[in-house]
């Protein structure tokens, strides 16, 4: 049991639920239907390099597999965190990995604004988040406290720069090549429903995923 919940203790915790990165972003200004709580704790999990490579055709079971249990890692972690921040006396509530729910399946709660908001990562030109150490290949949770633990240093720039990969690799056409800033529209960006429609294709695997623009990233492929 924690005695003292700091930075430390909880990069300690977060550390034995295999969480692989994690930062810290203020919730002011407030983030689209985040809970009424100062601080998100963006936490990351990475997904398995040679699951990634295996996908740069489209989706296989290994990929649904992986997919499913960072799902239950993530959730696994994000739920021990709040038990022991409220153990603790400190109000937290966590977001699920595929909290959806809004219209077009899409989330009330985006997972990808707090991690950038934290200092973890950019937005990419496919829409993805993509973290300087794994890429896009990492699923994604958020929890939100009272804890007064300091804000990272938000990212405001992508560092894709003249890369096209991801565009380039997408069957369905997605990316439109424009630099992510912040609060930029979606759609501005990146073509939802046309990568829902190809994610309905896909006959390998029963979930709605694909991950080619995950593949194609060379900040996934660095290690
Ligand atoms: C709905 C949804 C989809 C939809 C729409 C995708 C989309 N890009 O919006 C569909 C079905 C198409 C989809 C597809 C996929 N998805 Co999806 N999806 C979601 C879900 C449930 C909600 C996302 C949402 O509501 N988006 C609404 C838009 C407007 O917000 P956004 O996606 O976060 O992106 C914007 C904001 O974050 C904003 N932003 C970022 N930083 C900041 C900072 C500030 C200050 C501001 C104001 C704004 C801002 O900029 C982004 C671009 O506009 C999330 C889980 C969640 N709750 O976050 C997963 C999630 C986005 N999906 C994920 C994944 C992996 C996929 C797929 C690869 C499928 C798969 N698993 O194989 C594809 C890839 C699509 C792609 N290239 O983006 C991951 C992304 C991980 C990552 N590295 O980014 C998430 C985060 C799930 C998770 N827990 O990890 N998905």
């Amino acid at each position: 049991m924690l005695n003292l919940l700091d930075r430390h203790t909880v990069g300690q915790l977060l550390r034995t639920k295999d969480v692989d990165a994690w930062g810290v972003a203020s919730n002011d200004p407030r983030l689209p239907l985040a809970p009424d709580l100062p601080i998100a704790i963006s936490m990351l999990m990475r997904l398995e390099p040679l699951v990634v490579r295996g996908l740069r055709h489209g989706p296989t079971e290994d990929y649904e597999e992986e997919y499913l249990r960072l799902n239950i890692a993530l959730d696994d972690a994000s739920q021990t965190l709040v038990d022991v921040l409220r153990f603790h006396g400190h109000a937290a509530e966590r977001v699920a990995a595929t909290h959806g729910g809004g219209a077009n399946g899409d989330s009330p709660f985006p997972h990808k604004s707090a991690a950038t908001r934290a200092g973890l990562g950019w937005i990419g030109k496919t829409a993805l988040f993509v973290s300087p150490q794994f890429g896009p290949a990492v699923r994604l949770a958020t929890v939100f406290t009272d804890l007064g633990l300091p804000a990272g240093e938000p990212v405001t720039e992508s560092d894709c720069g003249q890369c096209r990969d991801c565009i380039d690799a997408c069957p369905a056409d997605c990316g439109k090549d424009v630099q992510w800033r912040p609060g930029m529209a979606r759609e501005l960006l990146f073509d939802a429903g046309a990568c829902r429609h190809q994610m309905s294709l896909f006959e390998a695997v029963d979930a709605q995923i694909c991950g080619i623009c995950i593949a194609a990233c060379p900040y996934a492929n660095l290690h």
